[in-house]
């Protein structure tokens, strides 16, 4: 079980920050904020307490937390983001998880975006991405190890983080986008597959009995019921301009 969400809140130069996407219109501030209020009255209502940070002038895409730290029961894992611009996030995380965990860190040469570190139990699948390498993965695996987990390297060939594309929706079942449908690093788990046109879903946040996924995704919607799980869709369209999606926005613990 969750008890404990860590979030920040948007700044105003949020739109700085780094983006792969072209959209139509320009993210919009306030609408981000009414939907950033939102996930976190949701994430409460899942029986999360939030502990909400200011935002960082300095850092555009600070609210997306999870790249800084992957939290388990026994440690925090301070990472080292792979973006230039985002570097120097994690050292505000730090202490703020001190509160809850002792610290570990990544050390460089080792980069690790919280956002390629999947859990399922015990386990952790560690994407190999353009924010996340090999020595990042294998710092960070050998910490896991350390206090009693397994993990696996996933190669990340499409989309920014590995949980761009993958997550887990609970009884062994992972969510995945066409592209990790046949990954041989996924063999030993059940998989719904993500029509082409509804990809963006694979960002479907499981906290608790209950499954946050965004809105406008019918298809995988009706996938997702037959798990049982409580089913509540959120609004991300603003998030969504900047490469982000529900999982991004908060550390789970
Ligand atoms: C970035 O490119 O770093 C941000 N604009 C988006 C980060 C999204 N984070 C995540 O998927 N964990």
């Amino acid at each position: 079980m969750f008890t404990q969400a860590i979030a920040r809140k948007p700044g105003k130069n949020f739109a700085q920050g780094l983006t792969s996407t072209v959209s139509a219109e320009p993210p919009q501030f306030e609408l981000l904020c009414k939907q950033h209020n939102t996930y976190l009255e949701t994430l409460k209502s899942c029986g999360l307490e939030i502990t909400l940070l200011d935002p960082l002038p300095d850092y555009p895409d600070a609210y997306f937390v999870e790249d800084t730290a992957v939290v388990t029961p026994d440690v925090a894992i301070i990472t080292n983001p792979g973006a230039k611009t985002r570097k120097g996030e994690e050292d505000f995380m730090a202490p703020v998880l001190a509160g809850f965990r002792k610290i570990e860190r990544i050390l460089v040469s080792g980069t690790v975006d919280g956002g390629d570190v999947l859990q399922v139990g015990n386990h952790f699948l560690i994407g190999l991405s353009e924010r996340t390498n090999k020595a990042g993965a294998a710092q960070l695996g050998r910490i896991l190890e350390s206090v009693g987990h397994t993990w696996a390297t996933v190669e990340v060939g499409a989309g920014l983080h590995f949980k761009s594309s993958v997550n887990y929706v609970g009884q062994n079942t992972l969510l995945v986008t066409a592209d990790f449908a046949e990954h041989e690093a996924l063999s030993e788990f059940n998989k719904i597959v993500l029509e082409k046109a509804e990809a963006y879903a694979a960002n479907t946040l499981l906290v608790n009995e209950h499954l946050l996924m965004p809105t406008g995704f019918a298809d995988t919607r009706k996938q997702l019921e037959v798990l049982g799980f409580d089913i509540i869709e959120l609004e991300t369209s603003e998030v969504r301009k900047m490469d982000g999606g529900l999982t991004c926005m908060s550390i789970r613990f």
